[in-house]
């Protein structure tokens, strides 16, 4: 078990992340060499990395080797930031900052932006196929259909086809916890499993208390998103705040109000740290990214 402190442990994972990206994707000045510019600058030089950061800690329950943990970590990752370079355009959420830069359809085009998301999420799905991820025969498979299901019209895109119908809309809490565990939960939840799958089994009480932390954490993430989008301002955020109250968008603190929200945040904080209590001392960098996930700024 590493010594680090989480403050180090955290840098060295985006760096070992950014490295991993950097290498993965598309040579810069390969043919087309357009659309791999803009690839690469969809998903390096920016962004918390929450989810390879899940997915490397949840690989300290298992003993999962770094080589197969960059792969699951750099796949997830590029769903994300296809998710980001499909969301910012016009006919989704039109925006033009993400990750203090322009958004992708501002940098380049549009079309290529759509070529973007489609290349980088073929490209994850490519990684997972083509490499060594797991240490089980068999379970290989099981991790790519993992993140299929989580990425597909049954979890991220699904939540978002939630989210664009419900504009305008009053959802209650269960339809708007729906709403973000499919669109943000999902993703979230397989980079945390993959990452533990990279390693030795688990039992099913293990996975079953994994999954239920990374539901939780997923959650978790969601409520804090909708605390800073109306707390924070666009500077530190890196992308424009306040557009869910100005787009009329159901979010925790519309439902819940701000402190309501806030509490909601501390009470899902404590019931992720609760599940992973099986773990023991092997969940300290998962203890330590809830805590993070919690308490950001940005
Ligand atoms: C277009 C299929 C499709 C899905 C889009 C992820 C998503 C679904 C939309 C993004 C809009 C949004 C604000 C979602 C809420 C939470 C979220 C995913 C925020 C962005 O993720 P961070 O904070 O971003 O991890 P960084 O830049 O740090 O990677």
């Amino acid at each position: 078990m590493s010594k680090e402190n989480f403050t180090d442990w955290m840098g060295g994972t985006q760096q070992r992340s950014e490295n991993a990206l950097a290498r993965l994707l598309p040579a810069s000045g390969s043919i087309p060499a357009h659309l791999h510019e803009a690839m690469r600058y969809a998903c390096l030089g920016g962004g918390k990395r929450v989810r390879p950061l899940l997915a490397f800690a949840a690989g300290e329950l298992t003993n999962a080797p770094l080589a197969h943990l960059e792969i699951v970590a750099c796949a997830v990752e590029m769903i994300h930031a296809y998710s980001l370079v499909h969301d910012d355009l016009p006919c989704m959420d039109n925006d033009v900052l993400r990750r203090g830069r322009p958004t992708c359809h501002i940098e380049f085009d549009e079309p290529t932006a759509l070529l973007v998301g489609d290349s980088l999420q073929t490209l994850a799905f490519q990684l997972m196929a083509e490499n060594p991820i797991t240490e089980e025969p068999g379970r290989q498979l099981e991790m790519i259909a993992l993140l299929a299901r989580s990425s597909g019209s049954h979890g991220m895109a699904g939540g978002q086809a939630i989210d664009l119908a419900s504009v305008g809309k009053s959802l209650n809490q269960p339809e708007l916890e729906l709403m973000h565990a499919l669109k943000t939960g999902a993703l979230i939840r397989a980079a945390t499993l993959l990452g533990a799958l990279c390693g030795t089994a688990m039992s099913t009480e293990q996975h079953a208390a994994l999954d239920r932390f990374a539901k939780r954490a997923g959650l978790l993430f969601q409520v804090v998103d909708d605390i800073l989008d109306c707390t924070a301002s666009t500077a530190t955020l890196g992308k424009t705040a306040g557009k869910d109250e100005a787009a009329d968008k159901p979010t925790y603190v519309s439902l819940l109000g701000l402190q309501e929200a806030k509490a909601y945040a501390e009470t899902l904080r404590q019931d992720a740290l609760a599940a992973l209590t099986p773990f023991g001392e092997r969940a300290r960098r998962l203890t330590e990214l809830t805590d993070f996930i919690c308490h950001r700024h940005f």
